[in-house]
């Protein structure tokens, strides 16, 4: 019992009591973190260390808000597994968060301006597509623009990691006409030297998040990326590859209406609109809350965690 001699020695029981969690539900959670990390659940000590702030300093981070629907945000906070949002907050020191911190006003300005110049550095999240047309006059922040608030803080962080498809390629915002000019950090920003690390998805799955922050706190870096940022160890594979109904697939036995009795044994959802065959994601692996995903449930994959989906992944019922 590795594992438990190692939460032993850091005292960490009485913390995650403190959050209403005990051992064995947070080493369930660590072991898959570790499992969709692509290690195995002898490095789940370490992710634990790593997720109750014993692998060193506390990074400080600031989260932006953008033009979006927080279902990013409400994805990662409604997790089913009790209080691991606060459990995370404890790894890290988010200093600015528009939807959960307490501060309002000046003194929300003044923790954003303190944490862009705290002397050791800050990651930044971001959520939500930036609108860019009309000098970014479709969203603001604070009397200020989303363009401008983004433009000042991205340069400066140490890292920044696109939460969602919006942050990462423009999402819905971004559909065409885009009368917003939204876009992803990337394309906004990449000229000034902003390279973001994307974790897509409308939602993405937290624990995608969660393993790309613990990466950074065990390795000391972001894991490597795929051509459109992604990090590889959570989608690197598409959805088809890991589907439970591929079997079907490969027999040529495809469902034909939602709620039939094919559709329920399972049968392939190809010919009800299914994008899984051009969608990169760990949906079928990782789950949603541990619990289900959009294919198990009878729902065809809109391939959700690829850039312009809206625009080149509709029509998404055949
Ligand atoms: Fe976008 Fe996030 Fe989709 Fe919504 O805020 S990725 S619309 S789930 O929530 O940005
Ligand atoms: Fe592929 Fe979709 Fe069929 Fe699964 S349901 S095997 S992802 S086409
Ligand atoms: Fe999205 Fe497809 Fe997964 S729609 S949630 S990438 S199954």
């Amino acid at each position: 019992m590795r594992v438990a001699v190692g939460l032993a020695k850091d005292n960490v029981e009485e913390r995650l009591r403190a959050h209403g969690i005990n051992r064995r539900q947070f080493l369930k959670y660590c072991t898959a973190v570790a499992a969709a990390m692509g290690l195995g659940p002898s490095l789940a000590p370490r992710i634990a260390r790593a997720l109750t702030g014993k692998e060193g300093k506390r990074p400080c981070v600031v989260y932006l808000h953008n033009a979006e629907c927080t279902g990013c945000s409400e994805a990662f906070l409604r997790t089913t597994n009790p209080y691991l949002d606060a459990l995370l907050f404890d790894a890290i020191s988010l200093e600015y968060q528009e939807t959960i911190m307490a501060a309002a006003g000046e003194a929300a300005e003044e923790a954003l301006h303190s944490a862009i110049h705290n002397p050791d550095g800050f990651i930044c999240i971001v959520e939500g597509g930036i609108p860019t047309a009309g000098n970014g006059m479709y969203g603001k922040v604070a009397n200020r623009t989303m363009l401008s608030i983004n433009e000042e803080v991205l340069p400066k962080a140490k890292a920044v990691i696109a939460y969602g498809t919006c942050a990462a390629y423009g999402g819905i915002q971004a559909a065409a006409p885009n009368p917003t000019g939204a876009k992803g950090v990337n394309a906004a920003f990449g000229a000034l030297g902003v390279s973001a690390v994307n974790i897509p998805g409308c939602p993405p799955n937290p624990i995608n998040i969660v393993g790309t922050i613990v990466h950074y706190l065990t390795e000391g870096k972001l894991p490597e990326l795929d051509s459109i940022g992604r990090p590889n160890i959570f989608f690197g594979k598409s959805v088809h590859e890991l589907c439970e109904r591929r079997p079907h697939f490969d027999a040529g036995r495809f469902a034909d209406s939602f709620g039939s009795d094919e559709a329920r044994q399972g049968w392939c959802l190809y010919n009800l609109g299914c994008k899984g065959p051009q969608t990169y994601n760990n949906c079928p692996t990782v789950l949603f809350n541990g619990t289900n995903w959009p294919v198990a449930a009878g729902h065809p994959c809109i391939g959700c965690s690829e850039p312009d989906f809206w625009d080149h992944m509709s029509p998404f019922y055949s």
